[in-house]
Protein backbone atom coordinates (compact mmCIF):
# COMPACT_ATOMS: atom_id res chain seq x y z
CA UNK A 1 0.00 0.00 0.00
CA UNK A 2 1.26 3.31 -0.98
CA UNK A 3 2.11 5.94 2.00
CA UNK A 4 1.80 10.21 1.05
CA UNK A 5 4.05 12.36 3.00
CA UNK A 6 2.77 16.47 2.26
CA UNK A 7 5.04 18.66 2.36
CA UNK A 8 3.53 22.66 2.22
CA UNK A 9 4.56 25.27 -0.28
CA UNK A 10 3.97 28.50 2.58
CA UNK A 11 4.43 31.86 0.24
CA UNK A 12 4.47 35.27 1.70
CA UNK A 13 5.17 38.52 0.23
CA UNK A 14 7.53 37.00 -2.36
CA UNK A 15 9.63 34.67 -0.04
CA UNK A 16 8.61 31.12 0.95
CA UNK A 17 9.14 29.76 4.27
CA UNK A 18 11.78 26.75 4.71
CA UNK A 19 12.44 24.73 7.63
CA UNK A 20 15.89 22.76 8.34
CA UNK A 21 15.61 19.21 8.96
CA UNK A 22 17.02 17.90 12.75
CA UNK A 23 16.49 14.31 11.48
CA UNK A 24 17.13 11.61 10.59
CA UNK A 25 20.78 12.23 10.60
CA UNK A 26 20.91 11.96 6.60
CA UNK A 27 18.85 14.68 6.09
CA UNK A 28 19.78 16.54 9.46
CA UNK A 29 20.71 20.28 8.86
CA UNK A 30 19.34 20.38 5.23
CA UNK A 31 16.43 22.52 4.34
CA UNK A 32 12.67 21.19 3.29
CA UNK A 33 9.03 22.21 2.80
CA UNK A 34 7.97 21.50 6.44
CA UNK A 35 5.49 18.86 6.38
CA UNK A 36 4.74 15.18 7.31
CA UNK A 37 3.09 11.48 6.79
CA UNK A 38 -0.63 11.62 6.15
CA UNK A 39 -2.58 9.40 8.50
CA UNK A 40 -5.05 7.09 7.67
CA UNK A 41 -8.66 8.57 7.23
CA UNK A 42 -6.76 12.22 6.63
CA UNK A 43 -6.88 13.89 3.34
CA UNK A 44 -3.62 15.48 2.59
CA UNK A 45 -5.39 19.21 3.12
CA UNK A 46 -5.79 17.88 7.00
CA UNK A 47 -2.66 16.21 7.16
CA UNK A 48 -0.72 19.42 6.34
CA UNK A 49 -2.83 21.50 8.34
CA UNK A 50 -2.20 19.37 11.30
CA UNK A 51 2.01 18.96 10.22
CA UNK A 52 2.49 22.70 10.12
CA UNK A 53 0.52 23.55 13.54
CA UNK A 54 2.36 20.79 15.48
CA UNK A 55 5.91 21.84 13.86
CA UNK A 56 5.60 25.78 13.43
CA UNK A 57 2.71 26.47 15.87
CA UNK A 58 0.49 27.88 12.62
CA UNK A 59 -2.87 27.95 10.98
CA UNK A 60 -2.97 27.47 7.02
CA UNK A 61 -5.56 27.07 4.43
CA UNK A 62 -4.31 24.99 1.75
CA UNK A 63 -4.51 25.44 -2.01
CA UNK A 64 -3.65 23.55 -5.12
CA UNK A 65 -0.51 21.21 -5.54
CA UNK A 66 2.70 22.25 -7.02
CA UNK A 67 4.78 20.42 -9.29
CA UNK A 68 4.78 16.74 -9.49
CA UNK A 69 4.74 13.61 -6.87
CA UNK A 70 8.22 12.62 -6.08
CA UNK A 71 8.74 9.10 -4.66
CA UNK A 72 10.83 9.24 -1.46
CA UNK A 73 11.41 5.47 -0.80
CA UNK A 74 9.53 2.30 -1.85
CA UNK A 75 5.88 2.83 -2.25
CA UNK A 76 5.97 6.57 -0.61
CA UNK A 77 5.14 9.16 -2.35
CA UNK A 78 5.75 13.06 -1.42
CA UNK A 79 3.45 15.89 -2.93
CA UNK A 80 3.48 19.50 -2.08
CA UNK A 81 0.80 21.88 -1.87
CA UNK A 82 0.89 25.52 -1.53
CA UNK A 83 -0.44 27.53 1.79
CA UNK A 84 -0.78 30.63 3.42
CA UNK A 85 -0.32 31.90 6.68
CA UNK A 86 -3.88 32.37 8.65
CA UNK A 87 -2.60 33.11 12.07
CA UNK A 88 0.68 32.72 14.07
CA UNK A 89 4.25 33.05 13.46
CA UNK A 90 6.32 30.22 12.51
CA UNK A 91 8.25 28.64 15.39
CA UNK A 92 10.79 25.73 14.79
CA UNK A 93 8.86 23.40 17.40
CA UNK A 94 10.70 20.72 15.74
CA UNK A 95 13.10 21.97 13.30
CA UNK A 96 16.25 23.64 13.61
CA UNK A 97 15.26 26.65 12.15
CA UNK A 98 12.90 28.26 9.76
CA UNK A 99 13.77 30.70 6.94
CA UNK A 100 11.94 32.95 4.75
CA UNK A 101 13.66 32.83 1.12
CA UNK A 102 13.15 34.71 -2.53
CA UNK A 103 13.47 33.07 -5.62
CA UNK A 104 17.63 33.42 -5.71
CA UNK A 105 18.00 32.50 -2.39
CA UNK A 106 16.20 29.19 -2.95
CA UNK A 107 18.18 28.88 -6.18
CA UNK A 108 21.11 29.26 -4.56
CA UNK A 109 20.48 27.13 -1.20
CA UNK A 110 19.29 24.28 -3.93
CA UNK A 111 23.05 24.70 -5.87
CA UNK A 112 24.90 24.21 -2.49
CA UNK A 113 23.09 20.78 -1.92
CA UNK A 114 21.58 21.67 1.56
CA UNK A 115 18.12 21.14 0.19
CA UNK A 116 16.42 17.83 0.99
CA UNK A 117 17.02 16.12 -1.97
CA UNK A 118 13.12 15.17 -3.31
CA UNK A 119 12.14 18.49 -2.75
CA UNK A 120 14.74 20.25 -4.95
CA UNK A 121 12.74 18.54 -7.58
CA UNK A 122 9.94 21.38 -7.27
CA UNK A 123 12.69 24.38 -7.97
CA UNK A 124 11.30 25.40 -11.34
CA UNK A 125 7.72 25.07 -10.06
CA UNK A 126 8.47 27.29 -6.48
CA UNK A 127 10.95 29.56 -8.48
CA UNK A 128 7.59 30.41 -11.08
CA UNK A 129 5.83 30.83 -8.03
CA UNK A 130 7.88 33.04 -6.45
CA UNK A 131 8.55 35.53 -9.73
CA UNK A 132 4.87 35.67 -10.13
CA UNK A 133 4.74 34.12 -13.22
N1 LIG B 1 10.32 14.34 3.29
C1 LIG B 1 10.97 14.99 2.24
N2 LIG B 1 10.69 16.29 1.97
C2 LIG B 1 9.80 16.97 2.73
C3 LIG B 1 9.14 16.34 3.80
C4 LIG B 1 9.42 15.01 4.06
O1 LIG B 1 11.78 14.36 1.54
N3 LIG B 1 9.55 18.24 2.42
C5 LIG B 1 10.63 12.94 3.57
C6 LIG B 1 11.56 12.77 4.74
C7 LIG B 1 11.12 11.49 5.37
C8 LIG B 1 9.66 11.33 4.97
O2 LIG B 1 9.44 12.23 3.89
O3 LIG B 1 11.86 10.43 4.75
C9 LIG B 1 8.70 11.60 6.12
O4 LIG B 1 8.82 12.94 6.51
P1 LIG B 1 8.79 13.39 8.04
O5 LIG B 1 9.83 12.63 8.80
O6 LIG B 1 8.87 14.87 8.06
O7 LIG B 1 7.34 12.95 8.46
P2 LIG B 1 6.70 12.82 9.91
O8 LIG B 1 7.08 14.03 10.71
O9 LIG B 1 5.26 12.52 9.75
O10 LIG B 1 7.47 11.56 10.48
P3 LIG B 1 7.36 10.87 11.90
O11 LIG B 1 5.91 10.82 12.25
O12 LIG B 1 7.97 9.52 11.65
O13 LIG B 1 8.18 11.71 12.82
Amino acid sequence: MSRIVVAGAVIDAGRLLLAQRARPEHLAGLWELPGGKVEPGETTAEALRRELDEELGVEVTVGEAIGAPVEVAAGVDLVALRAELVTGTPQPREHLAIAWVDADELAALCARGVVVPADTAWLPDLDALLRGE
